[in-house]
């Protein structure tokens, strides 16, 4: 579905609320042309209370800290960010929402250095329903692991969320989708698994929960944050700085992505190999349940992770 068939008309930009159709930039904006945009991917959900925005606070910490690198100076306090975001959604009656905060250079002059480009921000917001379908959270997906490797640390920041950088998940994507699986693992420079082109991964074996560390080119994902949070506190045992190898992959029990559009989905078969018995496993619909509740406002002690609208 195109946003064109959606129930959304206005875009935050530049400080102010503008139509959807007049939310344009120049076709020589640099960001355009050279990627140097950093953005993020936050949901809002329907809570008892209202629509809430989940863990709001970090995904803003890691927009400013995407632009770090790259000198992208964020115009506007993380407040008046709050506060235009906040306001679309009431504006527009959203219940629950998908929303996008991008901040990028723009139009002044081409050539690498971004120079005198001015810095755009602006803040879209949709209803964006299962990231791989609705299917998908219940069945789960089948994956191939990509021909293309993830992007090392240090040959561009795996930490900030740049817009320039997601041509290696597009070719991923583009990959696994032309020879018929639904998403792709990618693994890094090392050989080691990093994430998907969209998500985090995370492999249950005996009862125990692993997800790639930091260190393995992977971002350092909010949803992933939450999933090690709650896992947690469900009384499982997480190792969150684990090398896992493809052949680990195969034999694992559970497989499962997490992040903001994908929320926990999982994998039921990798490289046309089931993942257990090849459909969601126990500590997958665990984990998964209880990260709807709480996403929801259904359990108590997570209140800090939400901002109402
Ligand atoms: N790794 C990558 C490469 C990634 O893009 C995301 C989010 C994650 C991990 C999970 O991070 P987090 O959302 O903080 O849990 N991907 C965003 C963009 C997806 C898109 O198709 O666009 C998202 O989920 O919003």
């Amino acid at each position: 579905m195109g946003f064109d068939e959606m129930d959304v008309d206005t875009i935050w930009m530049d400080g102010e609320f503008v139509d959807w159709e007049d939310a344009q930039v120049h076709v020589l904006s640099h960001a355009l042309h050279y990627g140097t945009g950093v953005f993020e991917g936050v949901r809002c959900y329907a809570t008892e209370d209202g629509p809430a925005i989940f863990r709001w606070d970090e995904h803003l910490e890691r927009l400013y800290d995407s632009g770090k690198p790259y000198d992208i100076e964020i115009p506007y306090e993380p407040a008046e960010l709050t506060e235009a975001t906040t306001e679309l959604i009431r504006r527009q009656d959203l219940e629950s929402c998908y929303i996008r905060p991008i901040a990028f250079y723009g139009y002044d002059m081409l050539g690498l250095d971004p120079g005198e480009c001015p810095v755009s921000v602006a803040v879209a917001v949709w209803p964006w329903g299962a990231y791989l379908g609705e299917e998908a959270i219940e069945e789960g997906v089948d994956v191939a692991v990509s021909s293309w490797r993830k992007y090392a640390s240090s040959q561009i920041p795996t930490n900030a969320k740049t817009t320039g950088t997601y041509v290696n998940s597009v070719l991923a994507s583009l990959e696994a989708k032309g020879n018929g699986y639904l998403e792709a693992i990618l693994l890094n420079k090392e050989g080691y698994v990093a994430e998907g082109p969209g998500e985090n991964l995370f492999l249950v074996r005996d009862g125990e929960v692993y997800t790639p560390g930091l260190s393995q080119s992977n971002l350092d994902g909010i949803t992933r944050r939450s999933v090690i949070e709650i896992a947690r506190d469900l009384g499982y045992t997480v190792y969150d700085q684990a090398q896992l190898s493809r052949g680990e992959l195969y034999t694992a029990d559970e497989l499962f992505f997490s992040g903001t559009a994908a929320e926990v989905t999982p994998i039921r078969s990798v490289d046309d190999n089931e993942i257990g018995s090849g459909s969601r496993g126990p500590v997958t619909e665990e984990i998964q349940s209880t990260f709807f509740d709480v996403v929801e406002g259904r359990v108590d002690g997570y209140e800090e992770w939400f901002t109402y609208v």
